[in-house]
């Protein structure tokens, strides 16, 4: 006879299977409100739980009582705790103490805020008052406003001046906001690392050479690739900006290391040292969002989104590509602060290309990678064989290479010898260094026009990919081809498209 079911036997459960909830679901085991609440908080948050929950409650026969039964007890549950608080959005993800019937699930424990909180204004005339009133609060510092790819703030309560209850009763009682929501933690998947042997010329990544890109350029690409990261140690690139939107913490040097990497596959120099990304020499800027383990507030990186909104804004023919190899598993297809920001910036013209997470689960959970406008990319091997860790699914709009990249090092020695990376992290910047060589190639190019352009450009043949998961892998060569206005034919392409531009230029020149 199972025992009681409690939050931590439901994380287990979950992480075993989904088997050991049946006794529950059959009525046998002590089935209590306080479980059903935990039931009805997952049923709700996991879109795939429910598909499972749905098809063991079938075959057992008992569907209607156990879910109605469910619902019915937690509703009651929720109303007592939650129901006052109607702007709260993703109450699942906060660490309240004063809900402490909705103790956040374990699955959650990671990211979970309890002071901070990041808050959405409705359509106001003069939000400088807002944001007077909310500083005049004892116990709320402001700790970021944002009015380009949102209209909000994030601030923390120091609870021992205002309690987060009285916070968000004032925040509900005002018509001015329209959502709250916890600052949340956001993560890069740890990579895995090893070094190279050390050479003395310019190494080519065997994922650049895979997605059609390499040795041969001469000119250096002309767009903007932002990797919103730990910060980079620059060395063989062109260094373009360096913003630090966090201050450095300790253990700075792996978050820089994943950083360097990132920007790297992207956009390293094509030289005669290093090694040379997908679209080589693109100006790179650095905005450091990620502190030194790795984590990064999503109120952080809002603020990152939002200044490089304000720069497209101010110069809308600038061709732009955000890279963001983070994330975290939130439970809810429903979009956050952070996932709305990336949809407005989309919307004014700053292509995003987001890592697909490494959790081996749909990414449609997945912040930010869950968002629609944005290009999502999953990782597969050098042997052309989906990654078991790499997230999945319908969200997922392409594949790359993101197993044993080889790229540059974190080292302030000039030309270190590479650095062998493994995620969905090193998997996305390929895809970037590729939307980047189509706005070179097309700056007046729409995102939705160069996911659009990616995608007929991609090559099929990905193996062990999960159902309803594409087998599309990005390839810059029919991209470029493609990115030339009104070609008739083979020869007028030759004739207007640049010596850098001709896919395969510089292939065949092997490994130097
Ligand atoms: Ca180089
Ligand atoms: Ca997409």
């Amino acid at each position: 006879m199972p025992g009681r079911l409690t939050t931590s036997r439901f994380a287990h459960a979950q992480r075993g299977g989904i088997l050991e909830l049946i006794p529950y679901l059959r009525g046998q085991g002590s089935f209590t409100k306080r479980s059903a609440q935990i039931m009805k908080k997952a049923v709700l948050t996991t879109r795939s739980l429910l598909s499972l929950v749905l098809a063991v409650a079938f075959l057992t026969g008992c569907s209607d009582s156990v879910l109605s039964d469910t619902d019915t007890t937690a509703g009651i549950q929720d109303s007592e705790a939650e129901s006052s608080f109607t702007k709260l959005r993703h109450s699942h993800l906060l660490r309240a103490k004063f809900l402490s019937r909705t103790k956040v699930l374990e699955r959650y424990e990671s990211l979970a805020a309890s002071d901070d909180f990041v808050l959405g204004m409705s359509k106001v005339l003069e939000r400088y008052k807002v944001l007077e009133r909310y500083e005049s609060y004892d116990g709320v510092v402001i700790k970021r406003r944002y009015r380009n790819a949102i209209d909000g703030f994030a601030v923390h309560i120091q609870d021992s001046l205002m309690s987060i209850e009285d916070f968000l009763s004032i925040v509900e009682n005002d018509g001015d906001i329209s959502w709250i929501e916890p600052d949340i933690k956001v993560n890069n998947a740890q990579p895995k690392r090893s070094n190279l042997k050390p050479g003395a010329r310019q190494y080519l990544p065997w994922g650049v050479e895979r997605v059609g890109a390499g040795i041969g350029s001469s000119a250096s690409v002309d767009a903007d690739i932002f990797v919103l990261d730990g910060g980079i140690e620059w060395t063989d690139l062109n260094e373009s900006g360096d913003v630090d939107v966090v201050v450095s913490g300790s253990g700075n040097a792996m978050s820089a290391a994943h950083g360097t990497h990132i920007a790297g596959t992207a956009a390293a120099e094509d030289n005669s040292r290093g090694v040379v990304g997908v679209a080589p020499g693109a100006r790179v800027h650095s905005y450091k969002v990620l502190n030194g383990a790795g984590n990064a507030k999503l109120s952080d990186v809002i603020e990152a989104v939002d200044r490089i909104t304000a720069m497209k804004l101010a110069e809308p023919s600038r061709p732009m590509v955000v890279n963001i190899s983070f994330g975290a598993d939130i439970g809810t297809t429903e979009y956050n602060g952070l996932d709305e920001a990336i949809a407005n910036s989309i919307a004014a013209g700053v292509v995003y290309v987001i890592a697909a997470g490494n959790e081996g689960i749909d990414a449609s959970t997945v912040t930010p990678a869950h968002v629609t406008e944005a290009i999502t990319v999953g990782a597969y091997d050098r042997y052309d064989t989906f990654a078991s860790f790499s997230n999945f699914g319908p969200t997922v709009d392409l594949l790359a290479p993101g197993v044993d990249i080889e790229s540059l090092s974190p080292s302030r020695r000039p030309f270190a010898p590479p650095v062998l990376m493994t995620g969905t992290s090193m998997a996305a910047p390929h895809v970037a260094g590729a939307a980047a060589l189509y706005l070179d190639a097309k700056p007046s190019a729409t995102p939705q026009e160069v996911l659009e352009a990616l995608t007929a450009a991609a090559q099929p043949g990905i193996a062990a990919v999960p159902v309803n998961t594409t087998s599309l892998s990005v390839h810059v060569a029919g991209l470029l081809w493609s990115a030339v206005d009104g070609f008739t034919s083979l020869t007028n392409v030759e004739s207007s498209v640049s010596d850098r531009l001709k896919p395969g230029k510089g292939r065949g020149k092997g490994r130097r």
